[in-house]
């Protein structure tokens, strides 16, 4: 599959004007032909294989090689197609594995138990069992090898690709190689051996690539906490081999949230330079004011120091930061960086202790007070003197008639104000203090 290309694609690179790394991209992860001849046909097979990437991580599809695209090209993923379908699976429920070496970066007893525990995420819903050997042919061998490493699949060092594995069958078939030029962890620096490894062995045991970005399937690595599985990947891995005759409790993650789903409900949105961003479960969505699409990913893979969820949002123009609200902690961004100074208290912004989270924050631009809700009440924040303003809280209901007692989110543009509660969101005239529009809550994803 790859190696293939490299002399071919060299002489490609001038004639379609596409950076040879982004050839390789497809030519791995998408099925680009190795062999092109520059024609004009060809160009139009590059644009179609982009549309193919921008589609699968709901990217806006256009074809043509934006920075975003770009961007999600050279982030760290599984070494795996994207396009490809496995199409077997074992035939046995006792399946064998042996750990053939071991990576220098961690003990031998913490990759044990990353490679056990990720085994145990497929074996708690599927019959299947797995026994470990020692010595001789094990049905899923597992190496950490770097660049060529004998099956003509290389990996690339640092960074890029990080592991593949190999569909169920034999010799080959189900074995996992780890990239040894990555440095393997068992918490949430560089890449966490535990999580790679229960992906990886899920292509071992017959998946393919997920396009949910909460799915443990999904390309792309991110770090998170707790049962790795999304309720598709117990689905699709159900679907080959069964569920587990014995262990009935399983809470997976939920799927990712669909945005036209009618009753979608969001938890915080806020503008980050020029950028909507709307918060929901695990997930974000973002979108550019040009964009029809949004494109959703994991709060954790752009903000790996946030919490899982988020419950309000807010951009300060004046101090060019966005505020992230989770339960008493706030976090400053700058762009997509953290602001060092923090995480802090809610409280440090002058609310009484008695609260622990806020519903959702919004400032007003035009008279640069920022409007923090909590429960029925909301406060009103002053962001040039930074203190807040006397006479707070007051109730939601008193000074905002026809929006209900509570709200989830909050935006402001224009004189208006766009609260957001359940599936609803009401636009509410500022000035003239009324609701003047009740729409869908999707409706801010264009649906
Ligand atoms: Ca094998
Ligand atoms: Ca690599
Ligand atoms: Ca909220
Ligand atoms: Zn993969
Ligand atoms: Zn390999």
């Amino acid at each position: 599959r790859s190696g293939l290309g490299r002399v071919l694609l060299s002489g490609v690179r001038v004639l379609l004007g596409v950076p040879c790394d982004t050839l390789k991209y497809l030519e791995q992860f998408y099925n680009l032909p190795a062999e092109l001849n520059g024609e004009l046909t060809d160009s139009e097979v590059v644009e179609q294989k982009i549309r193919e990437v921008q589609n699968f991580f709901h990217l806006e599809v256009t074809g043509k090689l934006d920075t975003k695209t770009l961007g999600m090209m050279t982030k760290a993923r599984c070494a795996e197609s994207d396009v490809d379908q496995f199409r077997t699976k074992w035939l046995s429920t006792n399946l064998t594995f042996r750990i053939v070496n071991y990576t220098p970066d961690l003990k031998k007893s913490e990759v044990d138990r990353a490679i056990r525990k990720a085994f145990n995420v497929w074996s708690r819903v599927t019959p299947l069992v797995f026994e470990k050997l020692y010595k001789g042919n094990a049905d899923i061998m597992i190496s950490f090898v770097s660049k060529e490493h004998g099956d003509n699949n290389p990996f690339d060092g640092p960074e890029g690709l990080l592991a593949h594995a190999y569909a169920p069958g034999k010799n080959l078939g189900g074995d996992v190689h780890f990239d040894d030029d990555e440095r393997w962890t068992s918490d949430s620096t560089e890449y966490n051996l535990f999580l790679v490894a229960a992906h990886e062995f899920g292509h071992a045991l017959g998946l393919s690539h997920s396009t949910d970005p909460g799915a443990l399937m999904h390309p792309m690595y991110s770090y998170n906490q707790g049962y790795p599985l999304s309720e598709l990947d117990v689905h699709e891995i159900q679907a080959l081999y069964g569920p587990n005759p014995t262990i009935q409790h399983v809470k997976p993650k939920p799927r990712a949230p669909e945005k036209c789903d009618p009753m979608l409900s969001i938890d915080a949105v806020t503008e980050l330079r020029g950028e909507r961003i709307i918060f929901k479960d695990r997930f974000h969505w973002r979108l550019h004011p040009q964009h029809f699409e949004a494109h959703q990913e994991l709060i954790k893979f752009n903000w790996p120091f946030l919490s899982e969820r988020v419950d309000a949002a807010y951009e300060s123009p004046q101090k060019d930061r966005v505020f992230i609200f989770s339960g008493i902690r706030m976090w400053a961004l700058n762009g997509y960086t953290l602001d060092e100074s923090y995480p802090k208290y809610i409280h440090n912004l002058g609310l009484p202790k008695n609260v622990h989270k806020i519903d959702a924050a919004v400032n007003i631009q035009d008279t640069g007070k920022t409007l923090l809700f909590s429960d029925d009440q909301y406060w009103s924040y002053d962001e040039d003197s930074n203190t807040m303003d006397t006479g707070y809280p007051r109730l939601i209901e008193e000074d905002f008639p026809g929006i209900g007692t509570k709200v989830d989110a909050a935006a402001y543009h224009y004189g208006y104000l766009y609260f957001f509660h359940k599936h609803l969101r009401f636009e509410y005239n500022y000035r003239e203090r009324r609701v003047t529009h009740v729409l869908s809550t999707n409706s801010i994803l264009n649906c």
